[in-house]
Formats: structure tokens, sequence, C-alpha cells
């Protein structure tokens, strides 16, 4: 930390207690690094480099070149003013062995710039040099060149002049302590991944990368900053808008940088610094973002009409499905805290974070409105998506608490306690399921007839599905429980039949129900539980002779054959309930005669997807669908 507040009474007090800094570091060294595994050996790296970093953050430096030597040491060298050389005013001695030799002495001499304090970073270049078998400085400043070498922390020559050179900056090499590392090897991918995250960090700045043991280079150099940082993570997804919303602002003594962008899929990511110390644990500036950002986003919704009066906020969450973004703070005086020091304490830039997010992204969405809408129906989506998920859990949790519960009544079950040879006829409507209860073979076959509201799924969403009393009453004779804690030990049943008329509610029902296994219980479908009953669509009756057809074009061919011969009877079933019970176990239930086919996942999958786009708000992808589908959907029916 910069030494604000000392003066030169502090002199000898603080004098002592340098002199045995570096000691107190070597025998205790992760007290400063963290540990002395390979993180904290790179973290050698990352704290000479921080303090270029600083030189850029004061705006004096423009480039930082890392090079791995051959023999494992490493060279960081910047553009910046150069580490003085001059006397200390207070410690009598030149400024650069009081930042090579005093503990958090490693800082700016002042407190204008934005410092770090706390957790492992900013612990100061004297600790790389207490941790390092050598180290060598080299001073670009005045015109001349300067150079000094320590070994293990311990001055081994003054600094001195050794030449002249016009530019100024500093160059750095330490060969790590194999007396205090486990390993002293790096891992150069370790080091890349800082670096491009720096270089995103800081825009401009051009941070290089050498391994002289591989040969491998790296360049990185992001005019763009934070925003091309979000293109990086979002690489390669369909995203809202195109080029990443994004902002910089600095505000008394506070610099806020934003970017974010929506991609297709549903996680968020959210990454925030705090003067380029990435906040793992969020803090009080992440959090001024979320809260306005979810402010912002419902206060948008209200306007554009798209939430009603009567509904709820879209909370947070919901807002952040999908969202890609990254939020860099600077700072004065950081306060880290949690558990590894990774997240920002200072209360008072989170009103800050808040205002400043909050005007620039109403900015950019009042310009942008169809962005704006974009997002909104999204976490609409989301919202009615965790909506459901949420009615899954609390309706099997209720199951769950009443175990024992009995069986619904309107299960007509089989008496096999087998679930191997068990089947579960799904029946549509009343009429159809008094013929398949009499036409069973009671022994394995169990009847779950479902009828009333569940017809009317037109607008139906998940969650209305869940609250429909048919698919509670389906969930419990099926035994299994739904989504997290589904069990696929528990279902009673290993083949459940879908048995539908061949009509649009007959599809419905099938769409909705394969949606729903889909969503809730889709180990059912890849086990391959999951079957479609196959009614027949006609009788054709000649004399004595009968014949249950199956598909269309059997028709055809079958008359052809047939009316040569005289009068024939054709009799076209629009509903099951128009089979007596024994018509109903020949067709349609009697394993030896009968067709069911096997739900595949994918069938699932098209349902899922059906259902989505037919029961939706959105005209235009509907009609789309219906064209591009339009087999399909015939098939289906809907
Ligand atoms: C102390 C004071 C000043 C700069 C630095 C240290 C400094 C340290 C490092 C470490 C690596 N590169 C660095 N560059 C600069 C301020 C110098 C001034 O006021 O002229």
């Amino acid at each position: 930390m910069a030494n604000k507040g000392k003066n030169n009474n502090d002199y000898t007090a603080d004098h002592i207690q340098v002199l045995e800094g570096l000691e107190a570091v070597r025998r205790r060294p992760s007290m400063y690094i963290g540990s002395t595994s390979s993180r904290g050996l790179h973290h050698l790296i990352f704290e000479v480099v921080d303090n270029s970093i600083d030189e850029v953050l004061a705006g004096y430096c423009k480039q930082v070149k890392v090079t791995i030597n051959e023999d494992n040491s490493v060279t960081v060298i910047d553009d910046g003013r150069g580490i003085p050389v001059e006397d200390h005013p207070q410690e009598k001695k030149p400024a650069v062995e009081v930042v090579l030799t005093m503990l958090h002495a490693g800082g700016k001499f002042n407190a204008e710039s934005y410092k770090v304090s706390g957790g492992l970073h900013g612990v100061g270049v004297s600790v790389v040099n207490a941790l390092s078998e050598w180290l060598e400085v080299e001073i670009y400043r005045d015109g001349k060149i300067y150079t000094q070498k320590y070994k293990r922390g311990k001055k081994q020559t003054p600094i001195k002049a050794t030449g002249k050179i016009s530019k100024t900056g500093t160059k750095i090499t330490f060969m790590p302590d194999s007396k205090i590392f486990e390993n002293t090897i790096f891992d150069n991918e370790v080091v890349i991944q800082r670096l491009r995250e720096l270089a995103f960090l800081n825009k401009g700045t051009k941070i290089s990368f050498k391994d002289n043991r591989s040969g491998r280079t790296e360049i990185f150099k992001y005019d763009g900053g934070l925003m091309q940082y979000v293109a990086y993570l979002n690489q390669g997804k369909e995203t809202v808008p195109k080029k990443p919303l994004y902002f910089q602002k600095a505000a008394n003594n506070f610099e806020v940088e934003l970017a974010l962008q929506y991609h297709a899929g549903y996680a968020e990511v959210l990454y925030s610094y705090a003067n380029n110390i990435h906040t793992q644990e969020g803090g009080t500036h992440e959090y001024g973002f979320k809260v306005s950002l979810t402010r912002l986003v419902n206060d948008f919704a209200r306007k554009l009409g798209m939430l009603k009066d009567n509904q709820g906020n879209l909370s947070g969450e919901d807002i952040r499905e999908g969202l890609t973004a990254v939020l860099s703070v600077k700072l004065l005086d950081p306060q880290f805290e949690g558990q590894t020091k990774t997240k920002l304490g200072n209360s008072d830039i989170r009103s800050v974070v808040d205002s400043i997010c909050y005007e620039n992204i109403e900015a950019y969405l009042e310009q942008n409105p169809a962005v704006a809408r974009r997002i909104i129906e999204k976490a609409i989506r989301a919202s009615r998506a965790r909506e459901a998920a949420r009615k899954a859990r609390e309706l099997t949790r209720r199951k769950n608490a009443l175990e024992i519960s009995s069986l619904p009544g309107k299960l007509a079950d089989c008496t096999s306690k087998d679930p191997g040879e068990s089947e579960l006829f799904i029946v549509e409507g009343d009429s159809a399921g008094g013929s398949a209860k009499q036409g069973r073979d009671r022994r394995f076959q169990a009847i779950l007839p479902l009828r009333g509201k569940i017809l009317n799924v037109e607008k139906a969403r998940l969650d209305k599905i869940l609250a429909n009393e048919e698919i509670r009453t389906l969930i419990t004779a099926l035994g299994t429980g739904i989504e997290g804690e589904f069990d696929i030990q528990k279902a009673r049943y290993q083949k459940i039949i879908i048995m539908t008329d061949a009509d649009v509610d007959g599809s419905h029902i099938r769409v909705l129900l394969l949606t729903f296994f889909y969503r809730f219980m889709q180990e059912l479908i890849e086990s391959g539980f999951v079957y479609i009953a196959q009614p027949p669509l006609y009788k054709v009756k000649k004399g004595k002779k009968e014949q249950y057809l199956f598909r269309e074009e059997e028709l055809d061919r079958l008359l052809n054959e047939w009316t040569r011969d005289g009068n024939v009877g054709i009799q076209r079933y629009k509903g099951l309930g128009e089979m007596n019970p024994d018509q109903l176990w020949d067709t349609t239930m009697n394993p030896e005669s009968r067709i069911i086919k096997r739900v595949e996942l994918v069938d699932a999958m098209q349902a899922d997807n059906i259902f989505g786009v037919l029961m939706g708000d959105k005209v235009e992808p509907r009609r789309k669908f219906i064209e591009d589908n339009a087999r399909l959907v015939q098939n289906l029916d809907i």
C-alpha cells in the first residue's frame, strides 16, 4: 500500500520492522503469496506485472512485456516512468531499494493512483525479491540505464548508472527460489490467461508474452476493452445485441466500465473486477450493477406494456439468464473481504455503480428499442420456465409429504406389482376409459382416464400443466416424482402407453403429455418406457369378414380388392369411445395383436418444440413453423 501517513517520526520504527520484513516473508511465504504451490509461484509474475499495470493506470505506460527465459527465470519490462533511483526522502536511500526491500512499500509514494490493498495483491515487488534466488532490476530514467542485483532479497550491488538510453521504463528479472517453492517451473497457460485478462481490463495496453523455453509468443491489445472481452466470451454464439453494450464512465474518484451482451443459451456469466482484481465473491460493485439492471429492465417492460400492472416484477435471475457481462471498477482504497478476499466491501461504490449503470443502459435501450424488447421477452420466458420448475418441485414435495398417499381414485390399477410387466394406459376421455377398463387384462394393465380441462391447452404453459388436476393424478400414478426428485427406480410401470383419439383433441393431449415427459421425466423416455398406442382408423366389413385398418393407404388397397365381391361396410373410428371393450382389446391393447410405437427422445423434443411454438405468444414463429412442418403438423392434427 502507498505509505500515506508516513512521516519522519515513524522512521526508526518502520526501519526496524523493514529490516525484519523480508526475512518474515521467507519464513512464512504463504502469508504473503497464499501458498508455495504453483499458484503462489505464478503470483510472483503477477505481482511484478501488477506494478507495471499501476504505471498504466497512472497514465505513463503503454506496453508490458513478459518473458519466461530458458532457465525458467522471468523478465517483465514496461515503458513506465521507471522506478525512482534518487534517495527516498524518509528512508534516505535510493527509492528503488525501498521498493525492493521494504514490505508494503511497493507502490507509489502517494495515494493518487488506484492502488490495491488487502488480499494477496499489492504485497509489493519486495515480496518477489524476497522469494527469488536472485533478482536484477534495470531502470531507464533520466536518460540513463541503472542496474542493481539482489540475492534472496539482499542487495548485492549498489544501484549504479551503467549506460545511456532515451526511453523510460523498468525491467525486472527474477529467478524463483527453489528453496521456497515446491516447483519452480512456470505454466505458460496460467500466465497467458492472466495477461489476456489484464489486456481486456486495461484497454489499449499492449501486453506481450514470450516463452523462450517453447518459443510461444502472444500479443494482447484490445482497444475495445471490456467490449472485446464480452465478445470473446460470447464468440460463436447467437447474440443480442450484435455488438456488446458498452460504456466507461468516471465519477469523483471512481471509474466504472461495463460491457454486456445476451446469448441464446441460459447460463449467466458475470465477471466483476475491482482495480483489475477478479472479485470472484462479488461485492458492492456487482450488487449495484445487478440491482440497477433488474430495476431498469422491469421499468422498461412496464413502459413498453410487456409487463402489465397486475403482473409481478421479473426477478434479477430471470433478467440475467443468458447474460454475459463484465464489470470493472477502479477505486482508491478498495477493501477486499470474504473467504478468499475477493469480495469488494466498499459501500460507497454500490450506489455509484447503480446510477451509472442505470443511466447508461437506459440510454442505450432507448436508442435500441428492438434490443430492449428482445431482452424483456427473454426474461419473461425465463420467468415462466422458472415458475414452472418451482411448481414442479413443490408438487413432488407435496406428494412426498403424503408419501404412501393413496393412488388416485380414477386409476384402475393392475394387480401385478412388478413394474417390468405392468402397463399404464393413459386414456383420453371417460367413455374410452370405461371401455379400456372393461377390455383390459387387469392382471398387468392399469388404466388412467384423463379428461376435462386438459383439453383446453391452447394457452397453457408448463406452470398451468402442472397445476392441472389430471397431470397431478398422473404423477402420483407413475410413482417416480418429477424433475430434480425424479427416480426411475420408483416407476410403477415400465410401459406407459398414451392412448388418444386420432383427432385434434387427441393430438393436443399427446403433445402435451410428451412435452410434460420431456421436460420433467426425461429419463422415462430415455429408458424407453413411453409408448403411443395405435388404434385403428377403420373397420372394414364384408359378410363375415372383418378387418381393422391402421393407415389410410390400406383402405384404398382393401376397397379395390373387396368391392369386386359386392357390398362392403366401412366403419371409421373417430374416437376410442366408439369401440366396445372387446374391439379395443383386440385392436389396441392386446400385446399379441396390437401395435404400439415407442417414443424416442427426438419425438418428445419435437413435441416440446411444437408445444412452445404453437402455444406461444408469437405469431410469426407459429406461422413459419406450420409452413416448415406442414406434414408433421398435419399428422399431429393440431
Ligand atoms: C515507485 C514510484 C514510482 C514508480 C514506481 C515505483 C514503479 C515501480 C515499478 C515496478 C515495475 N515497474 C514499475 N514502474 C514504476 C513513481 C515514479 C515517479 O514518480 O517518477
